[in-house]
């Protein structure tokens, strides 16, 4: 029996905050036990963890929207709509800028989340027939990205391959007025290759499943995606999944945010481009002089790609097979091998697809964004690639997990160091919560000379041969001593033998686990080079679109300077990013994935107890707890609750600091609940807090009723 109200107990806890005893074990036992009720939300403060149930449950219906709008936050079940409207609220009433941080490895349910939170505002901001057809366009974003920048995984069946962050723009009123969209870094290799079990990105399989005869024809593309290279010739369709529905879905979206018929037919030929570049084949022939060459054996792939986009097959063909080089004076056309006529193909393939996917994301930023000049207050909602481990890692991964580890930063810095260091700042009495601050793995792959993204850097505009070898040997030089960093030489050095690393491998301690990654591809993807040959064949189509994408094809505009590497540009987005994040209230959602089979309602305690721990949710409860939930400057405290107490009302002629005291003394509030700091007031609990606001608005309401009355009187 008293087990059994010790594991309902566990289920009510609604905010961790409130668990007693609070150890790992209780913790996750509150997850599961709540998990179990299919409560998949519980808070720490206000902070929503959310566990994904892989499973449609009914708590997204239009009855939900309308209990959570305008709720108070502690009065009712732990939500992502109820986080929702609390950052829509403080947007809209207290005028601060917001952001919505999803965080989670991969498959947790973040683009999941992402889309309940926007649904959810587009729900309450707002209505009309030109607010309606905002919220329209900015929810029809989601489709087509997720068409063009998803795709399966082993993972997760509808995985993000990029990074997304979208400010919804909101007028005074709290209406929305438009947005815009940031990318970053599309995995492009998978145009090109994917390992087996997963999929090229959805688009492909859309397009060929649902385009009509009419359009597949016109695309000159076969129905049946086996016939692709590019594509995964095992499984095509998803159980579960409707491409041809969903292409349906895509084209009603593009028409909703404003594509014109011409733009979406542009934007398929040229994704069909892609697709047949696949099928090009390259053979060997031997020219006169004895050398080896490269041709089209078949030419029918290609002469269909040139009608496609206006090109002449000659021209294309060359491109694909030879290279000019420079020597003096002289131009000379050299022959690629096979091997080269290959890699410049899947490197052209990939440069469109990445091309046309920023172009996407621009042309949609067209129809979203609002006129300059307005007034504007800004609802940041992030939603990237989760953390991910796979048995093969390569540079993506890199780069994926890099940008999981500034996020983690981004919660370490606001929710638990910051938090810590105002206490001490303003004298509040506070024993000190440790926590693993991972500043120092976000030193070791961003820091600006010897950081792991600097050296690669170095390796790729370094003459001479380079490779991974070389590339290697200069990180065991530089990050050998590291705690987070490991390799074939550290291990041999502190003679560890138990987990070998495979050759040119490095491996790095992330705050989510230890990821081995091959070097291989590294310096390649890195210097993302498209050889020049191609983007002037490119410039030279008919296809404006296509054209457009490739404008270092024009001969006339010859840089000597060499395009940023792949890696400093994504650092440099990054960077900016979390600039704009910094800049903002955040909120977060923190998800979590209960189990590695996409089971539905399937919770497997050891693997939550790991993200529990990466996560830092225990110590997110420690500080929460020790803490104070709320704390203001005192002169804006005085001036908002002054009319609570007849001492400081309407005027206090001491010290804001003392103004507060004498207030807060008329009011039956425990003295645990309060602090006084230098500078600002603190308080424990919400529920102060909603109280304080409770009896504002009463006194406000009393004094409305006098000011009326007395104006009748003079009348
Ligand atoms: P991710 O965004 O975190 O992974 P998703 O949001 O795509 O993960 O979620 C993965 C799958 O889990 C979804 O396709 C749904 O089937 C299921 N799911 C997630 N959240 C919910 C929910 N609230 N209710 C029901 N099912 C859900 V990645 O993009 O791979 O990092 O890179
Ligand atoms: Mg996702």
């Amino acid at each position: 029996m008293e087990a059994t109200a010790s594991l309902l107990d566990a289920a009510a806890v609604g905010d961790l905050v409130l668990l007693d005893p609070l150890t790992e074990e209780s913790l996750l036992h509150a997850l599961q036990e709540r998990f179990r009720h299919r409560d998949i939300y519980t808070y720490i403060g206000n902070v929503v963890i959310s566990v994904n149930p892989y499973c449609s449950l009914p708590i997204y219906t239009p009855e939900k929207v309308q209990e959570y709008h305008g709720c108070n936050f502690f009065a009712v079940k732990p939500h992502i709509y109820a986080i929702a409207d609390d950052a829509y609220r403080s947007l809209r009433d207290r005028d601060r800028d917001q952001c919505i941080l999803i965080t989670g490895e991969s498959g947790a349910g973040k683009t999941e989340a992402s889309k309940l939170v926007m649904s959810y505002v587009a729900a309450v901001c707002g209505k009309g027939e030109e607010v309606t057809k905002v919220k329209e366009q900015l929810l029809q974003s989601n489709p087509v990205l997720e068409a063009f920048g998803n795709a399966k995984t082993i993972r997760n069946d509808n995985s993000s391959r990029f990074g997304k962050y979208m400010d919804v723009e909101f007028d005074f009123k709290g209406e929305p007025l438009g947005g815009v969209i940031s990318n970053y870094l599309l995995e492009k290799s998978r145009i090109v290759r994917h390992v087996r079990g997963e999929r090229n990105f959805h688009i492909f399989y859309q397009l060929l499943a649902g385009g009509s005869a009419e359009l597949l024809q016109r695309l000159r593309l076969r129905q049946d995606c086996r016939h692709y290279g590019y594509l995964n010739r095992e499984s095509c369709s998803l159980p579960g999944v409707d491409d041809a529905a969903n292409f349906r879905a895509v084209q009603n979206a593009m028409e909703v945010i404003g594509f014109s018929p011409a733009e979406v037919t542009a934007l398929l030929e040229v994704t069909a481009v892609v697709l047949k570049l696949g099928n090009v084949q390259l053979s060997s022939r031997f020219q006169a002089s004895g050398m080896e060459a490269c041709s089209i054996p078949e030419p029918r792939e290609l002469e269909e790609i040139c009608q496609l986009v206006g090109l002449d097959p000659g021209t294309l063909e060359q491109a694909l097979c030879s290279r000019t080089v420079k020597a003096r004076d002289e131009v000379v056309l050299t022959s690629l091998s096979v091997s080269q006529g290959y890699y410049g193909r899947d490197a052209l393939a990939k440069n469109i697809y990445s091309r046309l996917f920023d172009w996407l994301v621009n042309r949609i930023n067209t129809s979203i964004q609002v006129k300059p000049g307005k007034q504007r207050k800004v609802m940041g909602v992030l939603d990237i690639y989760g953390f991910e481990i796979f048995q093969d890692n390569g540079f993506e991964q890199f780069v994926i997990n890099y940008c999981n580890e500034k996020l983690q930063q981004i919660f370490i810095l606001l929710t638990l160091k910051e938090e810590q260091e105002e206490y001490i700042r303003e004298g509040i009495q506070w024993t000190p919560v440790e926590f693993f601050d991972n500043s120092i793995i976000c030193n070791l792959i961003e820091n600006g000379t010897c950081g792991i993204l600097a050296m690669l850097d170095e390796e790729c505009l370094r003459p001479g041969t380079v490779s991974e070898d070389t590339f290697l040997g200069k990180l065991d030089q530089v990050c050998a001593a590291h705690r987070h960093y490991e390799s074939k030489a550290t291990q041999n050095a502190k003679r560890v033998t138990d987990v070998s690393l495979p050759p040119r491998c490095f491996r790095i301690h992330h705050y989510a686990g230890k990821v081995t990654y091959n070097a291989t591809g590294f310096i390649e993807k890195n210097n993302d080079l498209l050889f020049r040959d191609l983007s002037q064949a490119m410039w030279a189509s008919r296809h404006p679109l296509l054209r457009s994408l490739f404008p270092e094809g024009d001969p006339q505009k010859v840089s000597l300077k060499l395009p940023p590497t792949a890696g400093s540009q994504f650092k440099a987005s990054v960077a900016t990013l979390m600039k704009n994040l910094y800049s903002k209230n955040p909120n977060y959602i923190r998800c979590i994935k209960p189990n590695e089979t996409k089971t539905a309602m399937l919770f497997t305690p050891e693997l939550v107890l790991a993200q529990i721990r990466y996560l830092g949710l225990l110590e997110n409860v420690r500080v929460r707890r020790a803490g104070y939930a709320f704390r203001q400057l005192y002169g804006p405290f005085l001036e908002r609750y002054k009319m609570l107490c007849k001492k400081t009302w309407p005027r206090w002629a001491g010290s804001e600091r003392t103004g507060v005291e004498a207030l807060l003394a008329e009011l039956p509030i425990p003295a645990e609940e309060l602090a006084y700091g230098h500078s600002k007031l603190f308080i424990r609990s919400p529920r102060t807090l909603f109280d304080l606001e409770r009896r504002r608005q009463e006194r406000v309401a009393e004094l409305a009723t006098l000011i009326q009355k007395m104006f009748r009187g003079w009348r």
